[in-house]
Parts: C-alpha cells; sequence; structure tokens
C-alpha cells in the first residue's frame, strides 16, 4: 500500500511532522539522507521507535518516492538554503507532472519564487510553506503559512489542514496565503514580529529587575497579572515560565550567557523592508540589539571605561510598573501594525492579494507570537484601514501614550538601553506629526546634488530646484 505523503529530512522538525500526521491516521513515508560515516538509517530508525504508527522508512531516494501515492506530496523539511536546491536536483528527475514538492524550512521568498518558477517549467509544483510553532508545534499542530501555485496547493489543502492547530471556532491555523514566495514571506515576517517581541519582552524583564528592583518572584507575579489582563501571550507565558526556572538554588537565567544569536528571519524583514521602502523600526532595532548582545568582549570593556551603572528610577516602582505594562501594550500594538504593514506593501508590489485578517487568523493559534492582541487584530484588518489608524486602536494607543513617554524617558535617564521600546515609540510619534522635518532634507538634497523639491503651494507633480 502507498503512503499518502512523504517527508525529506528526519530532523527535529521532521520527525515531529511525520508524528503529526501519522497520528491522525495518515499514511507517511518518511526519508533521510545518508552521509558516509555519520549516522545511518535515521529514517529507520525513527520508524522502528514509533513501531504503531504507519510510518514507511527509506534511505533510498526512488523507493521513496515510488512508496507515495499519485499525485506525489513531497515535504521538505531540511535546512533552508543550498540543501533545497540540491534536493531539487536530485529529486526533480524522480518525479512527474502534477506532483507536488512543499518546502516548510525557512526559506528566502526570492529563493522560493524562483525554485516555484523553475519547477513550474517542469511542471512540478512546488509549495513554499512557512510553519511555526517549534517541535512542540510541529508535533500537536502548527501555524500553517502556504504559497506558491494554488493548483498545488488543492491537492495537498486537506492534509496540511488537518495537521495544522484550530483557532477557536475550530477551524484550521492554515489558509492559502497567496501566489510565488508569498508563504514564505509571510513566515519571515512572523519572525521579524517575534524579534521585536521577544526584544520588547527582554526590556520589560531589564527595566522591573535591575532599574525599578523587583526580585524574580514579584516579576513573575507582574507578568502574570498582565498575562490575566489583555496583554496574554505565548511569549509572556514562557517568558513568566522561564523567570521561575531554578538551578542549584538560583536562577538558571543568570547562568547565561547574554548574547544573543539567530538565523536570519529577522534581518531578512529588515533588508525586505529596505526593498520595499517599508518603514520596521522596531523589528530592525530588535535584531541590531541581538548584534550588540553578540559583542560581549567590547561591552565589558566599554562598560569599565564609562563606569556606567543601571541606575534606580526615581519615584514608585509599582506606579512605573504600571506605565510599563501600557508602554508595553503600546509598543505590540507597533511591533504587529509594522509587521502587518510591511506584508501589505509586499502585496501591493507583488500582487499577491495576502489577506491581511485571514493572516492574523492563523498566527492565533500554533505559532510563536499567539497572543490575545492577534486575536483583536483578525477583526481589526478586516478593513481596509491601516491598523494605527483604526478607530479602536487610535484611542487605545491616546490612552497608552503618556505612560510610554513616560517609561522611555525614565529608563533611558536611568541607562537602560531601550532599543525596542524606544524605536517603536519614535516611529510612533513620527506616525503621527503630519508636518515632519523632511522639507529640510528635501531642501539640503536640493542644495548639495540639485535634487529638486516639490513645494506645498504648487501642484505635487511638479519639481523645483533653486540656487541656493
Ligand atoms: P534539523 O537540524 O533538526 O534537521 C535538518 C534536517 O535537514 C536533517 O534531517 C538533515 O539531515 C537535513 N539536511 C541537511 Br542539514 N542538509 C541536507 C541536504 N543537503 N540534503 C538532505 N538533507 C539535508 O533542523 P530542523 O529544526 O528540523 O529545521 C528544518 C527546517 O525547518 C529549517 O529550515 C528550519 O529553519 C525550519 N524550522 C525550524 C523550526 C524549529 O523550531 N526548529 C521551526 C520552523 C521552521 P542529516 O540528519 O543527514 O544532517
Amino acid at each position: 500500500q502507498k503512503a499518502a505523503f512523504g517527508i525529506i529530512g528526519m530532523g527535529v522538525m521532521g520527525k515531529s511532522l511525520a508524528l503529526n500526521l501519522s497520528g491522525k491516521g495518515i499514511s507517511v513515508a518518511v526519508y533521510n539522507r545518508t552521509v558516509p560515516g555519520v549516522e545511518e538509517q535515521v529514517a529507520e530508525r525513527f520508524a522502528e521507535e514509533n513501531a504503531e504508527q504507519p510510518l514507511l522508512p527509506f534511505s533510498d531516494a526512488e523507493a521513496f518516492v515510488q512508496a507515495l501515492e499519485k499525485p506525489r506530496r513531497i515535504l521538505f523539511m531540511v535546512k533552508a538554503g543550498a540543501a533545497v536546491d540540491a534536493l531539487l536536483q536530485q529529486f526533480q528527475p524522480l518525479l512527474e507532472a502534477e506532483d507536488v514538492i512543499l518546502d516548510g524550512g525557512n526559506s528566502h521568498y526570492h529563493d522560493t519564487q524562483r525554485r516555484v518558477q523553475e519547477m513550474q517549467a517542469l511542471h512540478l509544483h512546488f509549495l513554499g510553506v512557512g510553519i511555526s510553532g517549534g517541535e512542540e508545534g510541529a508535533l500537536k499542530g502548527p501555524s500553517l503559512m502556504p504559497g506558491g501555485p494554488k493548483e498545488g496547493y488543492t491537492q495537498v489543502s486537506e492534509i496540511l489542514e488537518q495537521i495544522a492547530a484550530k483557532d477557536k471556532d475550530g477551524l484550521p491555523c492554515c489558509a492559502y496565503v497567496g501566489p510565488a514566495g508569498a508563504g514564505h514571506f509571510v513566515k519571515m515576517v512572523h519572525n521579524g514580529i517575534e524579534y521585536a517581541e521577544m526584544q520588547a519582552l527582554a526590556e520589560v524583564y531589564q527595566l522591573l529587575r535591575f532599574h525599578l528592583n523587583f526580585s524574580p518572584e514579584t516579576i513573575v507575579e507582574e507578568l502574570q497579572s498582565w498575562q490575566e489582563s489583555g496583554l496574554g501571550s505565548y511569549l509572556l507565558e514562557i517568558t513568566i515560565d522561564i523567570l521561575k526556572k531554578q538551578e542549584a538554588g538560583g536562577l538558571l537565567l543568570d547562568k547565561i550567557l547574554d548574547a544573543a544569536e539567530q538565523k536570519g528571519t529577522g534581518g531578512w524583514s529588515t533588508t525586505a523592508a529596505l526593498e520595499l521602502g517599508a518603514s520596521v523600526d522596531p523589528i530592525a532595532a530588535a535584531v541590531m540589539a541581538r548584534y550588540l548582545s553578540a559583542q560581549k568582549k567590547q561591552r565589558e570593556k566599554a562598560a569599565a571605561l564609562v563606569e556606567i551603572e543601571p541606575m534606580q528610577i526615581e519615584g514608585v516602582p509599582l506606579l512605573h510598573a504600571q506605565q510599563l505594562k501600557k508602554g508595553y501594550e503600546a509598543v505590540r500594538v507597533v511591533n504587529h501594525a509594522i509587521g502587518f504593514e510591511l506584508m501589505r506593501q509586499a502585496s501591493e508590489q507583488y500582487e499577491w492579494g495576502l489577506n491581511l485578517s485571514e493572516i492574523a487568523r492563523i498566527w492565533t493559534n500554533g505559532c510563536i507570537i499567539r497572543s490575545q492582541l492577534m486575536e483583536r487584530l483578525v477583526g481589526i484588518l478586516k478593513t481596509e484601514v491601516p491598523l494605527l489608524q483604526h478607530d479602536e486602536v487610535v484611542s487605545q494607543m491616546k490612552e497608552l501614550l503618556n505612560s510610554w513617554k513616560e517609561i522611555v524617558a525614565s529608563g533611558l535617564k536611568a541607562n537602560a538601553a531601550l532599543p525596542v521600546f524606544s524605536a517603536g515609540l519614535n516611529y510612533y510619534l513620527g506616525y503621527v506629526t503630519a508636518q515632519s522635518p523632511a522639507n529640510l532634507i528635501q531642501a539640503q538634497r536640493d542644495y548639495f546634488g540639485a535634487h529638486t523639491f516639490r513645494r506645498v503651494d504648487q501642484p505635487l507633480d511638479k519639481y523645483f530646484h533653486v540656487e541656493w
């Protein structure tokens, strides 16, 4: 009997997804490459360990392909980049017209765009599928963001919807996102928002612990109250758990080196924003904050030279914690607004027809940035109005703005670097400023480079130059 679905790559994600599928009664053929001298028969051992599941293991590519129902549906769950192209080279001659290849890795959307076209020329459907939720999500139900040729998607929609997480109405957190590289673009932006959200939480922790003198236990209590009062999210939940984790009578967190690493998707979001002419200040700030954190040795040396110490924020800590909560609420709205705006601009530029409300919906469960805010955004994004101009959001931000400004000002004064809190605030203040100083920029450009400028007292399609 042939298998309904094939997975290539028995790493962390590939194994979990195989178990998710097989747990739903879907027969899965699994394959892993064999690197001579390294672990062999990876797929076979995985199937042995899970003998009760309908798994068919292979180390031979041809036998793997032959074991699949037609049209074949094969998910690549391997490292993004050259590995995906190498696999396409290897497997494409073994496949037939109408077969579907899904790339579930974190591939760059430009690569996916190219691969869709290359495979289309061979009458194969190539789908770039964003997958979020980590190992546990893959096993229990991830959020899935498939993009590429629609005909390919219809061949796999039923299976993907079956293994995806479910939203509060029981609908799958999986929806066809758009053509070409749209799925991987959306996953990239998901990760960009994730970077900003993680950094915002790191700043909250830093302020509470080192500038407001909260003990880890009190921070846990404080954050738990946030979690229960509208700010609930997966990332806040795991942050609370992390702040409880003890090792040898102390906080494990205190033993972890403060040098953040990254795999690139946050940086890609920033590059995409530069390409599209979009502003993603807090996402970019979060990426840069990780780079700066990684320069541990330089930071230590500079700290000794400059002798800057974390200072206590003056005043009543509990009142500042309330301001911080409001600032956190505000910066999260901006983090999300810029992410969705980036997708809107990409959708316009590439003609993808992205449905932002539907994207928010498939991010309400299974993925790392699931939150109560995301649930709210599903409704808000149904309108064409930009998120930060939506009535409900305008009144919310009016209510939060003063506290946000206060906490950023007090934090900076107390020597806390607040990359995301302050970049978000700068973005927001810039966004709500009708008259910016960019007229001076235009004048300077015209002065030294005769780059011309438009005038507010003349039609806007006319350009002027003066001898300064
Ligand atoms: P792992 O490192 O656990 O597994 C990688 C898999 O890719 C292994 O099966 C490996 O085979 C295979 N592989 C590599 Br590496 N190079 C290959 C090649 N040239 N040909 C064939 N197979 C190759 O990674 P993972 O965490 O499962 O992630 C897989 C993809 O999913 C990545 O793109 C990742 O960014 C993405 N992703 C990960 C997560 C997560 O939370 N981990 C979440 C969402 C997306 P081997 O065993 O022979 O080396």
